[in-house]
Parts: C-alpha cells; sequence; structure tokens
C-alpha cells in the first residue's frame, strides 16, 4: 500500500540526503562518481532546466538517450521530480525506430547523450511533437551541463499521485511493432519492494554492476532503483561487453551483477584473467537460464545464480528465487506480491507438469500506451505472457519456449530452449540457437545454429557428435535432424536470441 501522493524520486533519492546519509557512494562512471548528494544535485539542476528552460509540465513525456552513465541517471531523476515521465530509449536505435517512440509516446522533450546525438538529430527532423532537445555530455556552451550549471541545487520535486505515470517503457519482444507500456510511480516502489527483498536481499554495502542498459527495465531495476532503494552503490558502464563486465568486476570490487546467461557464458572460461573474489550475488534474467550455464557458473565461482523471468509490461522480475531456492532446471515460483499459473487455449488453469501459457498478476500489471493488443495480452487483471511454462509438482514454473518458438515436429511438441540446454552442455559449444524449420515428412525438424568455441571445427563428424549427445541427454526424437555451424547468432540489444532471424535464414 502507498500513499495517495508519491514521487519515486523523493523516495529512492532525496530520502538518503534527508536522513543524513547524502556523503554515502551512489553512482560511479568511467570519468566520475558522485555521492547520494551529488546526484541529488545533479537531478535537482536538471530539472530547474527542464521546468524554467524548456518549459516541461507534469505528464510532458520527456525521451532519453544515453548509454549507461551517471549523467543519464541524473536525466532519469530530474525528469520524474519533474513529475514528467520518463521514455528511457535504448542507445543503438537508428533515426526510424526513435521516429516511432515519439509519436507514439506523444514526446514533446528530449534529453540526448551529445555521442549519441546524429541519430536523434534525423528523428527530430521527421516530428513535429518534438518541440525541444537538449545534450548532455556536450561540450558546447548551450549543452545541458552548461545550462544546469547556474541553476540552484535545491529543487521542490512535483506532488505526483501514486498512480501519476512514472514511465514509459518500450518492448519490441523479438518481432512486431514497439508497444509502449506504462508505468505508475507505485509500480516503481513496487518493485523495488518485491524481488529484491526476497530474492536479492541487497545490503547497503554492495557495489552493483552489470550490463542491460537502463533503457530495458532489468537494467533500470538492477543497475538504478534497486541499490538505491538499500542504499547501496552501483557502477554503470557505458561498455559491457563479457570481456569488459570482467575486468569492471575486478576493478571496482563489485559485489551483485546483473546481465544475461550468454554474458554469464563467455565469461566463464576467462574467470582467471580478473579477481572476482568481491562477486557475493549474480542475477541472470533477460532470456531463459540453460542449466549447463547454471553449473558452469557454479563450478567457475561457486556462486548460485539467481535466475528471474520478468517482462517490461510488468516492469521487473516476477518469478525468481533466492539462492537456496534454486532448482537446476526451473526459474523459480512468483516473488512474493505476484502471482503466476499456466493456461491451455481456452484459458483454463492446467494441472502440475503440462505445457501451457504462462499467466501472470501483480502490482504492477501491464499497461499498453495506446495499443489495442492490451485485449489481447491482459485478461481480468491477469498478464497473458508468451512464454510456454509448465509447473512442477512442487510449484516450481519450468520454461519451456516462447509460445511462438514450440517446434511442432512428426507430431511431438518440442521446446527449442530445451535443445538449446542440451547441446550447451557439450564442451565444444559456446552458443546455439534451436528453431523449428519447414519439412515435407515432418511438418517441422528441429535445427541448431552453433557456435564453437575457440579452437574448434564445425565438420561433419562434430554434427554427427552433436546430435549423438543431444539423444543421450533428453528425449531422443528432440535431437536437431538440421545443424548448422554460425560465427555469431542474431541478438537483440538485450542479448535475446532472435529465433525469428535463425528461421528466416534457414
Ligand atoms: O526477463 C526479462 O526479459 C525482463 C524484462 C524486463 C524486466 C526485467 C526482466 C528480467
Amino acid at each position: 500500500q502507498f500513499s495517495a501522493q508519491l514521487n519515486c524520486a523523493t523516495e529512492l533519492l532525496d530520502r538518503w540526503v534527508e536522513q543524513g546519509q547524502g556523503d554515502r557512494p551512489c553512482v560511479r562512471g568511467a570519468k566520475l562518481q558522485w555521492t547520494y548528494a551529488q546526484l541529488q544535485a545533479e537531478a535537482n539542476r536538471i530539472a530547474h532546466v527542464l521546468v524554467d528552460e524548456m518549459g516541461v509540465v507534469p505528464g510532458n513525456r520527456v525521451l532519453l538517450r544515453g548509454s549507461n552513465t551517471p549523467q543519464m541517471a541524473a536525466c532519469w531523476f530530474a525528469v520524474i521530480k519533474a513529475g514528467a515521465i520518463a521514455v528511457a530509449t535504448m542507445p543503438l536505435l537508428r533515426a526510424k525506430e526513435l521516429g516511432q517512440v515519439i509519436s507514439k509516446a506523444e514526446v514533446s522533450h528530449a534529453l540526448c547523450d551529445a555521442n549519441l546525438a546524429e541519430e536523434m538529430q534525423l528523428a527530430q527532423a521527421q516530428c513535429a511533437g518534438l518541440k525541444q532537445m537538449l545534450f548532455f555530455r556536450s561540450e558546447a556552451a548551450d549543452g545541458l551541463e552548461a545550462r544546469a550549471a547556474a541553476k540552484p541545487v535545491q529543487f521542490t520535486n512535483v506532488n505526483t499521485a501514486s498512480d501519476d505515470v512514472a514511465l514509459i517503457a518500450f518492448t519490441s519482444g523479438t518481432t512486431g511493432a514497439p508497444k509502449g507500456t506504462m508505468h505508475f510511480h507505485r509500480d516503481v516502489m513496487a518493485i523495488c519492494r518485491c524481488w529484491p527483498v526476497h530474492c536479492l536481499k541487497p545490503v547497503a554495502e554492495d557495489i552493483f554492476i552489470g550490463s542491460p542498459p537502463l533503457a530495458f527495465t532489468f537494467g533500470l531495476g538492477g543497475l538504478l532503483l534497486f541499490p538505491m532503494s538499500v542504499g547501496a552503490s552501483t557502477v554503470l558502464l557505458e561498455k559491457a561487453s563479457p570481456d569488459a563486465l570482467l575486468a569492471a568486476i575486478a576493478q571496482y570490487k563489485a559485489t551483485v551483477c546483473f546481465t544475461a546467461p550468454t554474458s554469464y557464458r563467455a565469461m566463464a572460461p576467462q574467470l582467471g584473467k580478473a579477481d572476482l573474489t568481491s562477486l557475493r550475488k549474480c542475477v541472470s534474467a533477460g532470456e531463459a537460464l540453460p542449466a549447463a550455464t547454471r553449473k558452469l557458473w557454479k563450478d567457475a565461482t561457486g556462486i548460485e545464480l539467481i535466475d528471474g523471468i520478468g517482462a517490461t509490461e510488468l516492469l521487473h522480475i516476477f518469478i525468481s528465487h533466492d539462492e537456496a531456492g534454486a532448482r537446476h532446471g526451473a526459474t523459480g515460483k512468483p516473488v512474493p506480491g505476484y502471482r503466476a499459473c499456466v493456461l491451455d487455449e481456452e484459458g483454463q488453469v492446467l494441472p502440475a507438469g503440462q505445457v501451457g501459457r504462462l499467466a501472470v498478476k501483480g502490482p504492477t500489471g501491464c499497461r499498453y500506451l495506446a495499443d489495442e493488443r492490451q485485449r489481447g495480452y491482459v485478461l481480468n487483471g491477469w498478464n497473458l505472457t508468451g512464454d510456454a511454462y509448465l509447473q512442477d509438482e512442487d510449484g516450481y514454473f519450468v520454461y519451456q519456449a516462447r509460445t511462438d518458438d514450440m517446434i511442432i515436429s512428426g507430431g511431438y511438441n518440442i521446446a527449442g530452449p530445451e535443445v538449446e540446454s542440451a547441446l550447451l552442455a557439450h564442451p565444444t559449444v559456446a552458443e546455439c540457437g534451436v528453431v523449428g524449420v519447414p519439412d515435407e515428412e515432418r511438418g517441422q525438424i528441429v535445427k541448431a545454429f552453433v557456435v564453437l568455441r575457440e579452437g574448434f571445427v564445425g565438420d561433419a563428424e562434430l554434427v554427427k557428435t552433436l546430435q549423438d549427445f543431444v539423444k543421450a541427454s533428453i528425449a531422443p526424437y528432440k535431437y536437431p535432424r538440421a545443424l548448422e555451424f554460425r560465427a555469431t547468432l542474431p541478438r537483440t540489444e538485450t542479448g535475446k536470441l532472435q529465433r525469428f532471424r535463425l528461421k528466416q535464414s534457414s
């Protein structure tokens, strides 16, 4: 329960300064480091620029474009303080995609990292509704920092209602037109009080680090909101390839890491290169965690990955576990505050052990922005996800596939990710993706795309070895009848495998 008036910037940022804890380290980037008081001062000055110079009023939608930096964090809080709505966008978006976001969300103002100006300027030229834009991390005399420097460090936050919209997060999924999902100030606080409290259990001394962009709500929560909800600090990395992340964990002595399964998989063999003894918690989400990757990371570091599934629609993770509750091959149980069940095609709850569509209900439920798909995806407060799951006898939810990634071959239902997990347990396999491809005889056959670890050669003999390996570890009818070696696999900016592109290319 939240009070009727609530501004999440007051709760997450100003509170610490008011409690005399403003000197605690809060956020650091490659070149600078701010305490809570310094981040507050930066955000307050920028809020003045937004209101006094750019004419932002409560409810305006302000686009934010930047990589993970302290300045991007200050802009996010400034927008929230001003009672406006933050529309954070992925750094790699092109002008056309930015244009879609600007028109869908009716964006009127933008703050953009000067290093990412080009596509934004192209987008602005096409979008009459975008009236004002300023650049941060800019040397220019009329850049955001130069203007902010002249402003007072005090700002009175707009007294927003707890169910005023604080942010609009866009989800593109792996296909389809992007959907905007709206989240209230109380949703921001709800995610801080659900999953972190029950599964992550962070402490004020923690140093968070990771790879997901702040524009992806996985990153916003994991790398900004959750650390700040307990007075901890966070390291924001502009580039977080597995090698860079590994080096940064050692450099900053990070204790909590958020990244995707592929990144843990890529880091595991490199562990000799960096001192990871500071790490105490590692979170895997954004994609299903293969059991082989959980084992690889545990063997390499001794740390049990905390797995979770979340959705932009629900803002953050809703099924997960703490370290003690980890179960090989399962995502976990509903996070306290959320309910989950598995439905058949008629919307009836399925018994344990049967595969169906995952439905979730919780405090942060989905509100699409002006999108008729709301009717198809949200029923009686239940969010129908696009994930096929089963619930086992002990109540654990076990991921099968995206509903549109189930392969039907010769009358069998085969979950591509299960075949991927089996392949990933083979020592030659670095990454893989499994899809169904058309086949005259069987309707579809299972096809695997495999990236090999360095030093291995993909030839006919290895194809046969891998096929036999899968047959020996899961039901033999699931083995990949076709297998192709690739140098890389197509992924979204958040690291999700784009299986539809594998299908298109086969
Ligand atoms: O699992 C995900 O993809 C996700 C999406 C949004 C927020 C958090 C997570 C883990």
